[in-house]
């Protein structure tokens, strides 16, 4: 499974109650038209247990950013044709780079140019050559990290600690694109708790938001690691199931669906029970994008939510 047009690609692999553990796995992109630097630099990275990938044509920049997906880009100043700033503004115009971390490299000692670099390419660190292994992999590593909790805050709801809406459909956008070319099953399922402003207007929004969490542990706990959960809204939960047959996906919401009716939900003294509607929709020749998916899905939702609610519809 190589996840190739995702910026949120590392997110995937952290357990967010573990994130620690694949704190090195940096993806370093480096570019320096100099080949023994380079060689240099790839042989430093590894060394750290980096996951490097070396060029040293200018012009390859944009198609081995798609292609490798790096966390950060390591980027020299002075090449043949144009200068890192330069390279580091075009990268800048893509959305999807905004926010990566850049590092120049040059023997540029002037503070002042280095300063002016900075400014017109948008870049964040300059460590001038010869370079020091030591600071080059230090710079990555805090430059790096820092980026990695910003995406993950950016792409997770903080109640809940799901994806949030426009990343659970960018995930869906990934697995489109990815089961299209695989020709797998896909399945998308919307999911509405039923009644919910009862709930608040009854117990308090306190207790309404541990509902809410209460559905989205209960669905981290059901679904498998492959399956992306997002809270699509307020009490609105969308998963994607990649490899899942909609007859499949029906069977395995019925079965979730089944068993947090039946979990109590605790109001101080009183108990209470909670259910959700559910609308599934699954990939085919006709639908080719997250929007039709997800149309489809919101119908099938809706027909749920008049069948009497409590129940998963196709
Ligand atoms: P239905 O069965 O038709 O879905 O009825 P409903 O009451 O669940 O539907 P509706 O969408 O009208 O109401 C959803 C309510 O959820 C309204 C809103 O106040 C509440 N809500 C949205 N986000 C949150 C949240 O984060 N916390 C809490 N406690 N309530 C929320
Ligand atoms: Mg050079
Ligand atoms: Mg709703
Ligand atoms: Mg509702």
């Amino acid at each position: 499974y190589v996840e190739s047009v995702d910026p949120g690609r590392f997110i995937e692999s952290i357990d967010v109650e573990n994130s620690d553990v694949l704190d090195n796995d940096y993806r370093v992109l480096v570019l320096d038209d100099s080949r023994s630097q380079a060689h240099f630099i790839d042989t430093t990275l590894k060394k750290a247990k980096m996951t490097a990938k070396v060029i040293t044509d200018p012009l390859l920049i944009l198609d081995t950013l798609e292609e490798f997906q790096p966390d950060l880009v390591v980027l020299d100043m002075y090449m043949p044709g144009c200068t890192g700033s330069e390279l580091a503004h075009i990268i800048r115009q893509h959305e999807k780079w905004v926010s990566m971390p850049i590092v120049f490299l040059s023997a540029e000692d002037d503070i002042n140019k280095q300063l002016q670099a900075m400014s017109l390419g948008g870049g964040d660190d300059f460590l001038t050559k010869p370079i020091n292994p030591d600071h080059l992999i230090r710079t990555i590593r805090n430059r790096g990290s820092r980026a990695k909790s910003l995406l993950a805050l950016m792409v997770r709801d903080s109640l809940t600690g799901l994806y949030n809406h426009t990343h659970s459909l960018h995930k869906l956008d990934n697995a489109i694109q990815h089961n299209l070319r695989d020709k797998t099953p896909l399945s998308f399922a919307m999911l509405d708790i039923d009644h919910f402003k009862k709930v608040n207007d009854t117990y308090g929004h306190p207790i309404g938001d541990k509902v809410i969490k209460s559905l989205a542990l209960f669905l981290k706990q059901r679904l498998r690691k492959t399956d992306v959960i997002g809270r699509y809204g307020g009490e609105e939960f969308a998963v994607v199931l990649p490899n899942t047959s909609a007859t499949d996906a029906v069977m395995i919401l019925n079965e979730i669906l089944s068993k947090f009716r039946n979990i109590a939900q605790s109001a101080g003294e009183k108990d209470f029970n909670v259910t959700f509607s559910c609308g599934i929709a699954a990939l085919a020749p006709e639908i080719k994008d997250a929007s039709a998916l997800s149309e489809l899905a919101d119908k099938a939702l809706y027909e749920a939510k008049r069948a009497g609610r409590n129940c998963v519809r196709l």
